[in-house]
């Protein structure tokens, strides 16, 4: 081979391995998936809830999703109601483990939680545009509840990214209020909103609507439907 046949021909191969490299490269190697949904029996591995019973979760192969299934919930919007939907360990179902949970974890790598979403667009209200509020819990390793919330636009897939420095601790509900760590004392005392010891599980609550007037849920009838798929550790 000639000198300059022989320069080509690396230049082939290399341009090959990086583009090899490229293909084969994790879409996003900060991302930890923990649970997917693709199952149709994936709804058996979430725990959920409501008040009024008007959360209905299911398994969808909503066409649009590019994550093939996807866990569905729909809600109907009831005033002082609450809802939730949980997977991880420690919830009162024992079968509700994540997917994936990936042993020897430095939890001081992990910064938060993230997840796709879409949301369908709102029915029952003339108003436009319609956003949801959803929170996210995450239990940490000592049993604290700490929360976040978003506001989530309609009709199309978005990754809503929880950093675990945002979470604050839950003052509305604790299950055990000996697993809050605190600084100061007395009146001053406030929780350190602190996620310790890893994460336990995840949990999701649709808090309502945000609207630009007000909407009377009592006359009303507003329904949610909404898709949850692909819930991560980011390192
Ligand atoms: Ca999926
Ligand atoms: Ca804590």
């Amino acid at each position: 081979m000639t000198r300059l046949r022989k320069t080509a021909v690396l230049l082939i191969v290399s341009a090959a391995v990086v583009i090899a490299g490229t293909l084969l490269r994790p879409a996003n190697p900060r991302r930890v998936v923990i649970s997917r949904f693709d199952s149709r029996d994936a709804v058996k591995r979430v725990e959920y809830g409501s008040r009024d019973f008007n959360l209905a979760v299911g398994s969808s192969s909503r066409s649009a999703s590019p994550f093939g299934r996807s866990l569905k919930l729909s809600l109907k919007l009831i005033p002082g109601s609450y809802n939730f939907l949980a997977c991880g360990q420690g919830l009162i179902e024992k079968r509700c483990e994540w997917e994936n949970r990936p042993a020897r974890l430095d939890w001081d790598e992990i910064s938060g939680i993230s997840y796709k979403i879409f949301v369908e667009p709102v029915k029952g209200t003339e108003q436009r545009p319609v956003m949801v509020k959803i929170a996210t819990d995450i239990i940490d390793g000592d049993g604290e509840i700490l929360r976040a919330s978003r506001i989530v636009h309609t009709g199309e897939w978005l990754e809503e990214r929880v950093y675990f420095k945002e979470l604050t601790t839950r003052y509305d509900y604790q299950r055990d209020w000996n697993s809050v760590k605190w600084t100061g004392t007395g009146d001053d005392k406030t929780s350190l909103s602190r996620v310790d010891n890893g994460v336990k599980s995840y949990q999701f609550e649709v808090l309502g609507i945000v609207t630009e007037r007000p909407v009377d849920l009592k006359t009303e009838q507003i329904e949610v439907v909404l898709y949850i798929d692909e819930v991560a550790l980011i390192r």
